[in-house]
């Protein structure tokens, strides 16, 4: 048998792989840095950071084990600078015969291995077993189904795991309890101080790494405040079941003008880069609720994200690639606003998401579905401009959770397959579930004139737009009919209102321009 070289990308950081539970013990582990991954979008620097950090922090952690790890770090000079010529340059270094690798969680590489498969140097892809599910569980759920509603899956997920059952049945009798979820902000929030972090000289190290080397990017990179090891990680997790989760479902659509993580977990991007298993994490919540600690609705709604939507839209992403990221319904075709990358805009929901955005690499996930994905929707940005945008800036962001997030959920590009229906929204909407619409120049309450919300006349021009595909969608034909009624006088003057909006509204021209930092404005 010749000697492996196995890659460990740097969302794959835990000891919970295959590659390394099968490694012979001559294997070479190898993790490299490489500028290609940072810039094919220009990602946000503390996602960078994240990535860099948690990675060196992991291959300290194997050579402690005593585990032959080879790490090229960004500065190496003979650092080739891309992940696949990288790992083949280590593997004839070391005299390896073959290259072993989790499945990654991009279609780009994951093509890139299968065309090596039968290399000179050949690439072996072994399974992802981070999941509860794989593709092919997806697909064999899939098969023959007329409709692929996620909430079905998840009713099979929860009898296959046992979480959150009682026998056959679903705790407290009923599989959803989203109903319960939907309270506004309230006007005043207690919210515990999130963990601190300590940063070693391994993490300061590589904030000035990227500091250096991406510092252009969109972004702040000062309160870099991410979880970098396990043992990081499983703090917050903590923080979260004692202190948060069980105000999690109630608030779990709110969105707040000076609060930009809630009720929320932010265990995203620990589980998606590997500190955290998904399984851990839910067995958690789970206990949580079993000892009396939270209300069966938090409990739940939180294990539907990651046991229902997580494993869901990865099947999808994994089955319907790579046509997937053609998809385009709408015919979608405006470049990104500009103000997504500068904050520049009056419409304060917007330029509050699009801040929090820019200092923290997150935003809950109501601010990317309501906010700034609505938006888009609303002003028919091209899947593919928006899709690069949300895989650039937030610190989770992998291609396998953000596409369908992004063009099947927030875009409708899929033509329904993931969402009966757009998740379109006029001002109105996020005067109920924010505080932000008090502390805007424009009026949520109005559709025309100089200080109407820009949202309302978008939502009906929208509407207006797309009712060749969306008018025939049952659950749309209630607003259709409002439409309908809607005298001709006030749809013309709806619709010049938007079209004037959107005449003026400033957008890259082509993908990539204004992506730099000092484009951003101090605070607003
Ligand atoms: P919480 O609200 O605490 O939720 C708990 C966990 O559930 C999350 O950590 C996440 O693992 C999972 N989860 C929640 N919603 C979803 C969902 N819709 N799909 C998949 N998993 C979910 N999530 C990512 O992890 N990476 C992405 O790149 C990403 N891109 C997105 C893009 C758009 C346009 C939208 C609308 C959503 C996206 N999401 C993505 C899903 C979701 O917004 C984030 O998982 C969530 O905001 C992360 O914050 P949290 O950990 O505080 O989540
Ligand atoms: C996101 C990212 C970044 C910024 N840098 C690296 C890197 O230098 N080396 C690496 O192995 N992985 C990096 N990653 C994560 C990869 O982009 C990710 O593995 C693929 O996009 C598949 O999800
Ligand atoms: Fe957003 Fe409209 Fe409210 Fe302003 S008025 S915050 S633009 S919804």
């Amino acid at each position: 048998m010749t000697r492996p070289l196995i890659l460990i990308a740097g969302d794959q950081l835990t000891t919970d792989l295959a590659v390394l539970s099968q490694a012979p013990s001559d294997a070479v582990i190898a993790l490299c840095e490489v500028a290609g991954e940072g810039r094919y979008v220009p990602h946000h620097p503390q996602k960078i950071a994240l990535i860099f950090a948690a990675m060196r922090h992991f291959a300290a952690q194997l050579r402690q084990q005593e585990i032959r790890v080879h790490y090229s770090a960004l500065d190496d000079p003979d650092n080739t600078q891309a992940l696949i010529p990288e790992a083949e340059r280590i593997a004839s270094l070391y005299q390896c015969g073959e290259i072993r690798v989790t499945r990654p969680g991009e279609w780009r590489l994951w093509e890139a291995m299968q065309q090596r498969a039968k290399a000179a140097l050949p690439w072996v892809v072994l399974e992802d077993e981070r999941f509860f599910s794989t593709p092919q569980d997806f697909s064999d759920w899939a098969a023959g189904r007329k409709s692929l509603r996620m909430e079905y899956f998840y009713r099979m997920m929860r009898k296959r795991t046992g979480l959150l059952m009682e026998g056959a049945e679903p705790a407290g009798g009923k599989w959803n309890y989203d109903a319960d979820n939907r309270e506004p902000v309230p006007d005043h929030l207690d919210l515990p101080d999130p963990p601190e972090h300590r940063h070693d000289a391994t993490t300061r190290e590589v904030l000035e790494l990227v500091e250096t080397h991406f510092g252009e990017h969109f972004g702040r990179l000062e309160g870099f405040q991410w979880p970098v090891t396990r043992r990081q990680a499983l703090v917050d997790l903590r923080h979260f079941i004692d202190k948060l989760l069980p105000d999690f479902g109630r608030y779990q659509d709110a969105i707040s003008d000076d609060q930009p993580f809630l009720f929320h977990s932010r265990l995203s991007a620990s589980l998606n880069i590997g500190l955290l298993s998904p399984r851990e994490v839910c067995e958690s919540a789970e206990a949580a609720y079993y000892q009396g600690a939270a209300p069966l609705n938090a409990v739940e709604g939180f294990i539907r994200q990651i046991l229902g939507w997580r494993e869901y839209v990865r099947g999808l992403y994994w089955t319907r690639m790579p046509s997937y990221k053609q998809s385009n319904t709408l015919h979608a075709e405006r470049g990104l606003p500009d103000f997504y990358w500068t904050g520049d805009t009056d419409m304060r929901c917007l330029s509050r998401a699009i801040r929090m955005t820019h200092d923290n690499a997150y935003a809950h996930h109501i601010q990317r579905l309501m906010v700034t994905g609505n938006f888009a929707l609303l002003c028919g940005v091209a899947p593919s401009a928006l899709c690069d945008w949300y895989l650039a800036v937030y610190a989770d962001a992998c291609e396998w959770v953000e596409l369908p997030n992004t063009l099947g959920m927030v875009l409708h590009a899929d033509g329904g397959l993931m969402g009966s229906k757009p998740y379109c929204a006029s001002g109105k909407y996020i005067n109920r579930m924010s505080d932000h619409c008090a502390q805007c120049r424009y009026d949520p309450g109005k559709t025309l004139g100089e200080d109407a919300c820009p949202l309302n006349s978008l939502y009906w021009h929208f509407l207006e737009r797309n009712r060749h595909v969306l008018a025939d969608n049952h659950r749309m034909k209630p607003i259709y009919g409002n439409l309908a009624r809607m005298s001709s006088e006030k749809r013309d003057a709806l619709r010049d209102q938007a079209e004037d909006f959107l005449e003026n509204l400033k957008t890259e021209a082509a993908y990539g321009q204004g992506t730099h930092r000092q484009a951003y404005e101090p605070d607003r």
